[in-house]
């Protein structure tokens, strides 16, 4: 259901976001689609469509304009404290986000834990520059707000829309370098989708978010470091000293498979745990589980469940920001 019959004075208050990427970029030329730069703002991007004054009361704000491989811990408690600050306000109906697209699944899990609201939270990006030729924002941005204006958006927490599809923030993933289609859920099916001018939801996430998840960032001032190490033919242990080393409270393991362990592996996870750091064992496969197993009894590792390794680290570093055990971080995993 969408509110595209309220009358132009009962529409809904949404209010927008500006974190930066490719949707307020510009490249040399129409025909570029790489190499382009971060020219515009929000403002200039919602310049682009016009049309969102006829479905919804905008309010706009730049929280940070920056490439998204360049937001840090610091921004995400910033934005997060936005969202939750916008979203108290009684006259608020919903949030919509821009954000590049390189680190948008971090950014969305982590709102999707934090969020202690239960209106819509949707985030949308780009894949081409502002000034390409067909580019993707402005029709991104139109349906995302298509999306926070539904009333079945409310309560499935944070959602991610880019070309026309509708995912949860949990399984929200990049899987392509430049196609405009390239969010999706590994393993599981969208949530919905657009089409005529419509949001058609078929699902809603089972995992626990926003209102459910034991998170309160009030009490939290700043996120522990947590590191990844890939694993790979011939790798050492080195990468686990280097993070032990800078200070990391957690490591993810972006390990082979279905989490294995190698013996260079198992000696580098023993050197963390000798030093009270926590390590989880995620795959480097785009795709399916990692399983409990008995390495997670003699190592103490925890297993990702479906978190990809970039994921797995947002969910540990709130979990040990929350002071959790590994006993409760493998709840954790569990059910978030
Ligand atoms: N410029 C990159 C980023 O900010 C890519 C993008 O937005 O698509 O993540």
């Amino acid at each position: 259901m969408t509110s595209s019959n309220r009358t132009p004075n009962t529409l809904r208050q949404i209010v927008i976001l500006g974190v930066g990427g490719t949707i307020a970029a510009s490249a040399a030329s129409a025909t570029q689609t790489h190499d382009y730069k971060l020219t515009g703002t929000l403002d200039t991007v919602l310049e682009q469509v016009p049309q969102l004054g006829e479905i919804a009361n905008i309010r706009s704000e730049q929280v940070v304009n920056v490439a998204s491989h360049e937001v840090d811990n610091a921004v995400l408690l910033r934005l997060a404290s936005r969202v939750n600050e916008h979203l108290a306000d009684p006259a608020v109906d919903g949030v919509v986000i821009t954000h590049g697209t390189d680190t948008l699944e971090e950014t969305t899990y982590f709102l999707h834990l934090v969020v202690k609201i239960a209106k819509p939270v949707v985030v949308t990006g780009a894949m081409r520059p502002s000034s390409a030729l067909s580019a993707d924002g402005p029709l991104n941005l139109y349906n995302a707000v298509r999306v926070a204006i539904s009333e079945d958006a409310a309560g499935m927490g944070v959602l991610v829309v880019l070309d026309e599809r509708v995912v949860s923030a949990r399984d929200a993933t990049k899987t392509h370098t430049s196609a405009t289609d390239a969010f999706r859920g590994p393993d599981s099916v969208e949530l919905g989708a657009l089409s005529g001018g419509r949001v058609r939801f078929a699902a809603s996430p089972l995992r626990r978010h926003t209102c459910d998840t034991s998170f309160d960032l009030a009490a939290v001032q700043a996120l522990p470091q947590v590191d990844i190490v890939y694993g790979y033919q011939n790798a050492g242990t080195h990468f686990f000293r280097a993070a032990i080393e800078a200070g990391a409270r957690g490591i993810v393991f972006a390990a082979t498979g279905n989490g294995s362990l190698s013996e260079a592996a198992k000696a580098g996870v023993l050197m963390a745990r000798e030093r009270g750091v926590a390590v989880v064992r995620s795959s480097r496969v785009a795709a399916g589980a990692v399983s409990e197993c008995a390495d997670d009894a003699c190592y103490h590792t925890i297993a990702a469940d479906t978190l990809n390794p970039p994921k797995a680290r947002i969910l540990l570093m709130l979990g040990l920001a929350h002071g959790m055990d590994t006993t409760a971080l493998r709840r954790a995993f569990e059910i978030y």
